[in-house]
């Protein structure tokens, strides 16, 4: 039978596009909940054309649940995901909070499904970063045909990636500098103000100088790929668009590259879209790119000096990619095996 799910952050920009996506993909399930803090108990929202009121996440229940979807920030989730795991729910965290424990596959479908043959020793499966989720699906391919020596990346993050609190801020900043353009406008979620500016830091500094973004890309891209030595170096940046990260990512393989067949195989790769209509590069854009389940990649180009090493300019919805659509792909993994 379907199962009882819960979405915890129902009310944020992950959870709505979770519930919106449930609805498009025919996602099959016996009761959903609705879950936020108490300044959303009491609203109602509607999925699939039923009302339902948000619940409070103190006190919420889990026992009822069969699969808890978690996007509520790291702390909600360190706090209560365990909870509800003890309350008999599988859970499927959007957050950093679990995803370097031992205990807890982090899975990416399109990757490692077949970390979800069985239910995990934690009772949590993690969903990775944004920034993560394309790189790695894109990377598993060339690792296989070429090797890879080291892929150096640079990221060009939405505001999204901040929640719903991020892209107000972009708005209102920039609309405060439209106005004055000495005005920077609100800088709470974003130092400096991300009005007409570009910020290479993003989430805590770490001791080594790299931030917490830029190490989880490493981390997470060697636990996915199953390579504990993979060389990934990241310079993590926000830009002010409002939705889909970009990644600009040099990739150095063992051996020389053929253009054609990196094409070829990039384009096999499920749920891409290689934008290479013409030798001197197509590519997509956040608000260009087309459909937003797919990954896309453009601007494909083998260096002549170097031929083992090539270029890929990617973008990718982090929202749906790097979060809902991941979640929900790794749900439907889980009912199609049984595990749920
Ligand atoms: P709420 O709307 O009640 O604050 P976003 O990523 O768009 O910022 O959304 C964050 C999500 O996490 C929202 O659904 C938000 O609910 C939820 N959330 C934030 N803090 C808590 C909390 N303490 N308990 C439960 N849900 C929370
Ligand atoms: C951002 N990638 O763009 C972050 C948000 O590791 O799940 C997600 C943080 C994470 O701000």
């Amino acid at each position: 039978t379907a199962p009882r799910i819960a979405i915890v952050g129902a009310t944020g920009v992950v959870g709505t596009t979770l519930a919106g996506l449930i609805e498009d993909r025919g996602f099959r399930y016996r009761e959903v909940h609705l879950v936020a803090s108490a300044r959303s108990a009491g609203r109602t929202l509607t999925v699939e054309g039923r009302e339902y009121v948000v619940e409070d996440l103190e006190g919420f229940d889990f026992s009822n649940v069969d699969l808890a979807f978690f996007s509520a920030g790291g702390s909600i989730s360190e706090k209560y995901a365990p909870a509800a795991v003890e309350q008999g729910a599988l859970v499927i965290d959007n957050t950093s909070a679990f995803r370097m424990d031992p205990d807890t596959p982090l899975v990416v479908p399109q990757v490692n499904a077949h970390e979800l043959d069985k239910r995990p020793v934690s009772g949590i499966i993690a969903n990775p970063n944004c920034s993560t989720i394309p790189l790695v699906r894109l990377l598993q391919t060339v690792e296989r045909r070429w090797g890879i020596r080291q892929a150096v990346v640079s990221t060009y993050q939405a505001a999204s990636g901040q929640g719903n609190g991020g892209i107000t801020e972009l708005h209102e900043a920039t609309r405060a500098t439209l106005q004055d353009p000495d005005d920077p406008g609100p800088s709470e979620r974003f130092h400096p103000s991300l009005s007409f500016n570009v910020i290479p830091s993003i989430d805590r500094m770490l001791e080594s100088g790299f931030t917490f973004e830029e190490q989880k890309m490493l981390q997470e891209s060697r636990k996915i790929l199953g390579l504990p030595h993979l060389d990934v170096t990241t310079t993590c940046v926000r830009v002010p668009v409002i939705n889909s990260h970009s990644e600009a990512a040099w990739i150095e393989c063992q051996n020389v590259v053929d253009r054609e067949e990196l094409v070829r195989l990039l384009t096999e790769l499920p749920e891409v879209t290689v934008h290479d209509k013409d030798a001197h590069g197509a590519f997509p854009t956040p608000r260009t790119a087309g459909d937003p389940n797919h990954v896309h990649v453009g601007r494909i180009r083998v260096a002549p000096h170097n031929p083992r090493g090539f270029w890929l300019w990617i973008v990718a919805d982090n929202v749906r990619i790097g979060a809902a659509l991941n979640a929900l792909q790794i749900a439907e993994a889980l009912t199609d095996r049984g595990v749920v």
